[in-house]
């Protein structure tokens, strides 16, 4: 067993259930500003985050949902105006704190930063969204906290390609079996995975119920607080809170 070096955790899911109420709801305004008729409703939204990445799932959405339309010639530029379009959405939606950070996620960095271990985040959003969340829940000092905060387009291919954390690694100057990584969905497991990280924490949520996790190390529905103990897949509840004594006999 080796020693917990630092914490990376993804965002989207993890920290916060941000995707229903709020990414989704962020591209249905843009979309909306931009006399467009489409509308990702919550069903259509789970298919569409097999593609991570806003822009990707744009494409994705166009490809494979909506074939009829007719797109622009500058398709790319359109993509981009749309997506930054989002993002501004999305930032007032964090601020009016339409979205909580998951349980006992806070009490978990709280731990850590006691402790002196390093946190970091490996997420597919854009950086502005991550600051955005991290102001609006924890306060904006929080954003210092993190000593990497990988993020969006920072890294030619999103999750679940390995370049996020391989990128917070390689500025963290750790290796994968020296730190702990906090998921949610099957492509941030296997991005983790590939990336070389051999302990891998999954709280599931009811986008990312039944994906394949069978790389990770533990998953539960959450990571819990004293009074609200998490359940694991077998449906069993735990008998303490994810904490970091439980996360060192990883
Ligand atoms: C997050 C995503 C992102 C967000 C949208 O995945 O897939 O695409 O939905 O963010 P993960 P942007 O939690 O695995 O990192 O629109 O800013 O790209
Ligand atoms: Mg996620």
């Amino acid at each position: 067993m080796s020693s917990i070096e630092a914490l990376i955790f993804d965002v989207d899911g993890t920290l916060a259930d941000t995707e229903r109420d709020g990414h989704r709801v962020a591209f249905n305004r843009a979309f909306a500003d931009a006399g467009l008729d489409w509308d990702w409703d919550v069903e259509l939204y789970g298919q569409l985050l097999t593609v991570t990445g806003g822009k990707e799932r744009i494409k994705f959405y166009l490809e494979k949902f909506n074939t009829a339309f007719e797109a622009p010639a500058d398709f790319d530029p359109f993509v981009a105006r749309l997506h930054a379009a989002k993002t501004e959405h999305y930032k007032g939606l964090m601020a009016e704190g339409r979205v909580p950070l998951r349980p006992g996620v806070e009490r978990l960095l709280g731990e850590a930063r006691a402790q002196g271990i390093p946190l970091a985040i490996a997420t597919t959003t854009t950086v502005d969204n991550v600051n955005a969340l991290l102001e609006n829940t924890l306060g904006a000092e929080s954003i210092g906290w993190f000593a990497e905060i990988g993020a969006g387009d920072i890294v030619p291919a999103k999750k679940p390609a390995p370049d996020i954390y391989d990128w917070v690694l390689g500025r963290l100057q750790l290796k994968g079996n020296q730190v702990i990584a906090f998921e949610d969905s099957g492509h941030g497991v296997t991005s983790a995975a590939d990336a070389g990280i051999d302990r891998i924490l999954v709280t599931i949520n009811d986008y990312t119920r039944g994906q394949d996790f069978s790389r990770a190390s533990l998953v539960v529905d959450q990571l819990g607080e004293p009074g609200h103990l998490p359940v694991g897949a077998n449906g069993q509840s735990l008998d303490q809170p994810i904490d970091l004594e439980m996360l060192a006999r990883l």
